[in-house]
């Protein structure tokens, strides 16, 4: 009480409020007036922003989190009285009919989106040092996700404003949330490249706070061990993107600018806008309000499981089963083995990517009820089985995803599967995890003691799941290319497999292009003509460029164009030369930058064909011979 005068009347309120709250152990170590009163001060100014950030206060935290280690430590099932069973959405099947008309109806109602991308996380798992949407998606062009992400949002605008709706909004807004961790550096990545082509006021930066830790069970806020006048903090999820789009009033703007849609989004996954016009499309046409996109998912992977829970009492909801509750909510539930594959080699449970359509007006009305407020959970890590102390503080943590658990069962909550080979590649493992492959069939009880939250614990990979890493993240987005262009009519040459940085993974030819040379199958194909088109196993192709066409090419070797809009580039005839080879890097190299060593490989350039067209006009490449 010496300390009083130190504070302004509104902290010391909010001092008073903590005593209330048992927290006096914040101020009882005080030293007299005059001795680091700064510090003092610092203190309350950390307690405001932490009482600010959280929906209902630091008083609503403390209470939640009490609750939630009272339930933990009664060993409390948050799945209590809920039965899992699977669940059915909108199967898309790649360059369908139906996937191509919900493709239509996307890139349409694209012009009434907005993009909300969550880069909070540092992504300990990765064990990379800079922020992860700085990475490059692949090495052939060496383009950011960041980059890769504007421009995708970019090339929807442009082919949805083409299609032409009328009057409406026509920029397709970007909001960031990031976090202290990450939050100058993406600035810092966007102002340096311009934005990457968007206008800066497209894009808003929502930043999240982290949250007090907890050092018992009656939710005491833990000092900070280095600085006895600070609270210890740690990041609280990716759930926070909701009470933030509130808080905001980035929300009201949008659905006040004639917005329709939000979609959110996460930092590595180079595959995803390839399946979002069909998704949106999903959610247009079957008017949900929430639509998950997922896709299959091998059993044990570490994503979510998108599951239908029946309660006792009548209560239903298709919701997202976090990877580590997955296998033991079944096994308490009738299915004795648990999270397994079944005869199709996947999980009956799709798996949840994160990647969530919401239609805004109903969500904007849900979280004015809420805040944007979402059910949390707390994971201590106990000394002993009395459950009484903590090995180190706790705190609460939320998942974006869980938005629906509130939501009413008229709500429309639904999902659409898409292939994984075209939707879903995340960088999220480190080298040495990733080629941690357990063979789950020879050791069953292994693996289930494995999957925990424990960092070290849950990347151990089974045998045959994905990689999950920066090696396995880039093969994906060729094979995914090649695969498109197999489609489309090119003949693109089988993969064949190499071992990088301990991990087997499959090396299609190098195929990549510019969101702007087509954002939905049907105009990827409409750029392809001819049934001579053919692309050699070992072949590099980049496109970079709205109007290059494809016509009868015969490529053995690397083809590298790069063409302003307006400048029609036929690519036609045969290329062949010494191409683009891919190397083989250690990852415990330190001579070598870490985006490299992360992938295990580095791309040598021999010889390649390049075209670059900086004046709009109609060219072919290779040229046609000049004649005398
Ligand atoms: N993120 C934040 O913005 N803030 C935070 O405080 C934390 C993270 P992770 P996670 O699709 O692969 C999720 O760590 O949480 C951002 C789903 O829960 O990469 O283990 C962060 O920057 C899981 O169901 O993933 O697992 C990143 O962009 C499954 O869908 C994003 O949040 C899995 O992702 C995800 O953070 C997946």
């Amino acid at each position: 009480y010496k300390n009083l005068s130190l504070l302004s009347p509104d902290q010391v309120e909010l001092a008073k409020g903590l005593l209330d709250l048992n927290q006096a152990h914040l101020f009882q170590h005080w030293d007299e007036p005059g001795v680091e009163d700064d510090e003092k001060r610092a203190l309350l100014e950390q307690i405001t922003l932490l009482n600010g950030s959280y929906p209902g206060g630091l008083a609503s935290y403390i209470k939640t989190a009490r609750q939630l280690l009272a339930d933990s430590k009664a060993g409390k099932n948050p799945y209590d009285g809920f039965t899992p069973s699977v669940p059915s959405g909108e199967v898309l099947k790649f360059a369908d009919d139906n996937f191509i008309r919900y493709e239509e109806i996307g890139v349409r109602e694209a012009r009434r989106a907005a993009f909300v991308l969550v880069a909070g996380g540092l992504g300990e798992r990765l064990g990379y040092n800079g922020i992860k949407v700085a990475l490059p998606l692949e090495s052939t062009t060496g383009t950011s996700f960041l980059q890769h992400y504007v421009e995708s949002i970019l090339a929807l605008q442009d082919a949805s404003l083409e299609l032409g709706q009328g009057e409406g909004p026509t920029e397709i807004p970007l909001a960031i949330m990031t976090s202290d961790d990450t939050h100058s550096r993406t600035q810092e990545l966007l102002q340096k490249n311009s934005y990457f082509g968007m206008k800066p006021t497209q894009i808003k930066f929502i930043k999240q706070e982290k949250v007090a830790c907890l050092d018992d069970n009656d939710a005491r806020l833990a000092l900070d061990p280095k600085n006895k006048y600070r609270i210890q903090t740690k990041p609280h999820g990716h759930g926070d993107v909701h009470s933030l789009l509130y808080s905001s009033g980035l929300l009201k703007q949008w659905l006040d600018a004639g917005r329709k849609w939000v979609l959110f989004f996460q930092d590595t996954n180079g595959l995803l806008f390839k399946a979002i016009p069909a998704s949106l499309g999903v959610s247009a046409a079957k008017e949900y309000h929430v639509n998950s996109l997922a896709v299959p998912r091998k059993a044990k992977e570490a994503i979510g499981g998108i599951t239908r829970l029946t309660h006792q009492d009548g209560r239903t909801m298709v919701i997202n089963v976090e990877y580590n509750q997955l296998d033991p909510l079944l096994r308490a539930s009738g299915y004795p083995n648990g999270d397994v594959n079944d005869e199709t080699g996947y999980s009956p449970f799709p798996g949840n990517i994160n990647q969530l359509i919401f239609e805004i007006g109903p969500y904007l009305e849900e979280l004015s009820k809420t805040g944007g407020a979402i059910k949390e959970f707390v994971n201590p890590k106990y000394k002993d089985s009395t459950k009484t102390d903590f090995k180190s503080s706790t705190r609460l943590e939320c998942m974006m995803q869980d938005y629906p658990k509130t939501l009413p069962p008229s709500a429309r909550v639904g999902f659409t599967v898409a292939d994984a080979w075209l939707a879903y590649a995340p960088v999220k493992n480190n080298p040495e995890d990733a080629a941690k492959v357990i063979d789950c069939v020879e050791k069953p009880f292994r693996l289930f003691r494995l999957i925990d939250f424990s960092p070290s614990c849950y990347m151990q990979v089974p045998k045959g799941n994905p990689y999950h890493s920066a090696t396995s993240g880039e093969m994906a987005i060729y094979r995914a290319n090649s695969l498109i262009l197999r489609e489309a009519g090119v003949e693109v040459s089988d993969p064949i497999r190499s071992t990088f940085n301990g991990q087997e993974v499959e090396v299609w030819p190098r195929v990549t292009w510019k969101p702007k040379w087509g954002v939905a199958f049907s105009e990827i194909k409409s750029k392809v003509s001819g049934d001579g088109n053919s692309i050699t196993g070992r072949s590099t192709l980049a496109i970079g460029g709205r109007s290059v066409y494809l016509e009868n090419l015969a490529l053995d070797g690397a083809l590298i164009i790069d063409a302003v809009d307006g400048a029609k580039v036929k690519a036609t005839g045969s290329v062949q030369n010494a191409g683009w080879k891919i190397e083989n890097v250690d990852f415990r190299d330190t001579a070598l930058p870490e985006e490299v060593r992360i992938r295990g490989f580095k791309i040598g350039r021999e010889e390649q064909l390049e075209g670059t067209y900086e004046v709009p006009g109609e060219y072919s490449i290779p040229p046609p011979p000049v004649s005398k």
